[in-house]
């Protein structure tokens, strides 16, 4: 039994939701409200003392951290093959998934927090503001900087130039192979929401000359997984108003 606790906003739980689909597994999708910070409730710490989404519980049996998640599935579950079956396709593999999560999965948080986060900090007194920060267990000092307004113009930059260098390294790649490892693999899918959600804030303009991402892109969003992973409600622009737009 498969239960993923996770939220359809949280781009760590669409890599596990695509990883699933992907592998036709059927899971139970518990859904954590961020808004009602159940991700910080003292049962929920007790399975993920991290305090982030998702965590996968198999069999009752905890599994955490989405690319060791993605990992832990192909691996119990090698019917529908997401690695290379070679040690040197799999190391090929591996060294994305380290890329995607130092410098992406990190950039991106840094215009969604911008333009999602602030929104639920703007009217809190300095009391809670400070509560709400210390609350955090992974990113209490992430938060911290944060403040009440938000990132820096130099640290978004700085994010929009590592998102840069993501699209120009994966158009390199996919310049001649049809998946970034070859065949499709996890490195496609732990790169995925990031990329929805460069095109939900209205970033998809810093891949308008990557040819061989937009079509790798398109490819992606013709899939069965892709179409599960994204229902109504899991973008940020399903939710608030005026994502993408200057602010
Ligand atoms: N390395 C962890 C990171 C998980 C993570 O940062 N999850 C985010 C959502 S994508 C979260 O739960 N954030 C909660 C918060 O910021 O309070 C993983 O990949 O599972």
């Amino acid at each position: 039994m498969l239960e993923l606790l996770n939220n359809p906003i949280s781009t760590c739980s669409q890599k596990v939701r695509l990883t699933l689909h992907e592998k036709g597994l059927p899971f139970a999708d518990t859904k954590i409200d961020f808004r009602k910070k159940e991700h910080l409730t003292p049962e929920y710490l007790a399975i993920n003392p991290d305090g982030v989404v998702p965590s996968l519980l198999h069999d009752g049996h905890a599994v955490l951290d989405s690319s060791v998640i993605m990992e832990y599935l192909d691996e119990l579950f090698p019917e529908v093959p997401l690695s290379p079956k070679a040690p040197l396709g799999r190391a090929k593999m591996r060294k994305w998934l380290r890329f995607i999560e130092e410098v992406p999965t990190t950039a991106i948080r840094i215009p969604s927090f911008n333009q999602v986060l602030v929104r639920h900090r703007a009217d809190l007194s300095e009391d809670e503001l400070q509560k709400d920060t210390d609350a955090r267990t992974l990113r209490r000092t992430f938060y911290r900087e944060m403040g009440r307004g938000g990132f820096s113009d130099a640290r978004l930059q700085e994010s929009h130039d590592r998102l840069r260098e993501t699209v120009a390294r994966m158009d390199s790649a996919l310049a001649d192979a049809e998946w970034l490892c070859g065949d499709l693999s996890l490195a496609d899918f732990c790169v995925v929401p990031t990329i929805d959600r460069m095109r939900d804030l209205g970033l998809d303009h810093l891949w308008s000359d990557a040819p061989h991402l937009q079509r790798w892109w398109n490819a992606m969003q013709d899939r069965a997984a892709y179409r599960a992973t994204y229902y109504p409600g899991t973008r940020v622009s399903d939710i608030y108003d005026s994502i993408g737009e200057p602010a």
